[in-house]
């Protein structure tokens, strides 16, 4: 099916009105031309699983596009209230991936301060009318069980606080490595109930084995998902890729297992796997255009100015708060920039 965007362009004109009027010092602006009248949200309403799509409120194939924060224990100055308006009504966003580590200083070392850092991005972002996708950000150990209790306590609190709200998306699990698909969904199996009894209604992407490449890194591929989904409701499945490492062979998995399974690419990068390297623009396209055509929605690895070729900002960018300047993206940013609105 096509997808689903005719409002776009509408969203963003009246948007961009709003702004003008503030900026012309209109005391108040018109009924329906203020920002959060015109937002992904608004348009698209909570958001579920149908068949192998991402619906909007009225069954109607939706496809999300967006970024992924870095990791916040290192780039929460990257977030704000300034970058998150250039990324929601500059760039015409609809989700924001927050990407919480487990590890490697993130939340293990205080689950306080970054379910509170979470919680702020998660306000902010919802301000704007954007979709969160909440990222539980287990890298290393690869075995998600091994964080199964922090996980739960994670997303006991997130629900608690924000439940009620229509545009949380829960990923439970970032890049599982070195464990089954058994594993796995043995994991999601303990986690999930947990999410459903603060947010009932909410969307869950599970992670997938090597990685999230649906197995392929790990030598084997989709069948072994479609032949022992998860056993809940509302579900999708990750698959990250990064264009100039992950060529054919991820490729025609990803179309294939679109035929089966609702799938989500929560990360993808237009360079190498380590996030850095060159960018390989024409496999990206190839891939993009797959997701376009399959409806699968996207976030795209990352919304920082770390040094790497994948973070769309150049160094110094969100210490400087020039988000907004076009000169402060990397060729990655420009590229991503033109593809997401
Ligand atoms: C990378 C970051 C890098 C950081 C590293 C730490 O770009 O700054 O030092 O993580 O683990 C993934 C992971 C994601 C990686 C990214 C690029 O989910 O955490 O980020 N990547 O290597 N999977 C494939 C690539």
């Amino acid at each position: 099916m096509a997808p689903h965007r005719p409002r776009r362009p509408a969203r963003r004109r009246l948007v961009t009105m709003a702004f003008a009027l503030v900026a012309a010092g209109a005391a108040t602006a018109p009924a329906g031309a203020a920002a959060p009248a015109a937002t992904p949200l608004a348009d698209y309403g909570r958001v579920s699983v149908c068949g192998t799509s991402l619906c909007d409120e009225s069954g109607t194939p939706v496809q999300l596009r967006g970024m992924s924060t870095h990791g916040t224990q290192w780039y929460e100055q990257c977030v704000t209230d300034e970058s998150l308006d250039v990324l929601a009504y500059d760039w015409g966003a609809d989700v924001l991936r927050v990407s919480t580590y487990v590890q490697e200083g993130g939340y293990e070392t205080n689950p306080q301060y970054y379910t509170d850092l979470a919680s702020r991005i998660i306000e902010q972002a919802t301000e704007r009318g954007l979709y969160v996708v909440v990222d539980w950000h287990m890298l290393t150990p690869g075995d998600p069980n091994a964080n199964t209790a922090l996980a739960t306590r994670f997303f006991r609190d997130i629900t608690a606080r924000f439940g009620d709200q229509d545009n949380l998306i829960y990923e439970i699990a970032n890049e599982p490595s070195g464990v089954s698909w058994q594993a796995i969904r043995n994991y999601a199996h303990d986690v999930i109930p947990v999410i459903r009894e603060g947010d009932p209604d909410s969307v869950v992407i599970v992670g997938t084995r090597g990685w999230s490449s649906l197995g392929v890194s790990d030598g084997s591929d989709e069948s072994e998902i479609v032949n022992a989904p998860v056993n809940a409701t509302n579900i999708m499945y990750t698959f990250h890729f990064y264009a100039a490492s992950h060529q054919e062979v991820y490729l025609d998995t990803l179309e294939r297992a679109a035929q089966d399974l609702p799938l989500f690419v929560t990360e993808f990068g237009t360079q190498e796997y380590t996030g850095d390297g060159p960018n390989d623009f024409g496999m990206s396209q190839r891939y993009l255009d797959l997701l376009e055509r399959e409806n699968i929605s996207w976030t795209n690895w990352n919304f920082s100015d770390d040094f790497r070729s994948g973070a769309v900002f150049e160094p110094g960018t969100c210490d400087d708060g020039d988000w907004a300047d076009p000169g402060a993206l990397k060729e990655a940013g420009e590229w991503i920039r033109d593809r997401i609105g």
